[in-house]
Order: C-alpha cells, then structure tokens, then sequence
C-alpha cells in the first residue's frame, strides 16, 4: 500500500477540491496552483506514487487515464490544444506523490519546458 497524500484525502472527500470528473478508476479536479487558465489534475483512485512505480497489472489503468485526458481535456474546451505532464520523481519537480497528469491549456507553451 503506497502512503496517503493529499490526493488521498481528496478521493475519500475529506478535503475539498473542484472536480470536473470522476468514474470508478480516477479523479479529476483543478489544480489548486493554476499554471494556465485550465489546469485540472487527473489521478488514479489506486494510490500508485508514480509512474516508475507502474506495473504490467496497471496496463489498462494507464491507457484508461491517458483516454480519459482527452475526454477532460475536450469537456473543459481545450481537447484539440493541450499539454499533459508527469513529473516523475522530486528532481523532476514531482511532489505529492500519488500519479497525477496535470492537464494544461488556454494559453501558448515554449519548449522545451524549464
Ligand atoms: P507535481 O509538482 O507534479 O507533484 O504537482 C502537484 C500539483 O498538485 C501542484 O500543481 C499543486 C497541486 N496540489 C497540491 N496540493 C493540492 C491540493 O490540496 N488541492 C489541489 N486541488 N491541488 C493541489
């Protein structure tokens, strides 16, 4: 069992968050420190810390977030212009850790990121 994070707390609805999406398998709300003018959190109810941290059982999980990014993205009016990251371990700039995409869009991006 991976340690409870914060995100933890907001599946189980003991902290609040704006959520724009939840099934069975995952979560998604808006991120409490916007980096563009839509940035929603898209995250696994299983409590896997990080991708690297990702099995073979975890297989259709996966594919399942990355299809739902682009049914979020579409909802909230980005689904042709979008960027998705992981952040991957602290050096990276990972810091809660339990898997999360942060979906980002409505505004221009550079490459490559900082
Ligand atoms: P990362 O740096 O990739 O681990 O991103 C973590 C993100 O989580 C960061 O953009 C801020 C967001 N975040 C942290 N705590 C909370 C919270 O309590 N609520 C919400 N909505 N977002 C949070």
């Amino acid at each position: 069992m991976a340690e409870d994070t914060i995100f933890g707390k907001i599946i189980r609805r003991e902290i609040p968050a704006a959520i724009v999406y939840e099934d069975d398998l995952c979560l998604a709300f808006k991120d409490v420190n916007p980096q563009a003018p839509v940035h929603v959190l898209l995250i696994p109810k299983k409590p896997l810390p990080q991708l690297s941290a990702a099995t073979p059982e975890d297989h259709a999980l996966l594919g399942h977030l990355l299809l739902k990014a682009k049914e979020v993205a579409a909802d909230l009016g980005i689904g042709d212009q979008f960027r998705l990251v992981i952040n991957n371990g602290a050096e990276v700039g990972q810091t809660v850790f339990h898997l999360h995409l942060h979906i980002l869009g409505d505004r221009p991006f550079s490459w490559p990121p900082g």
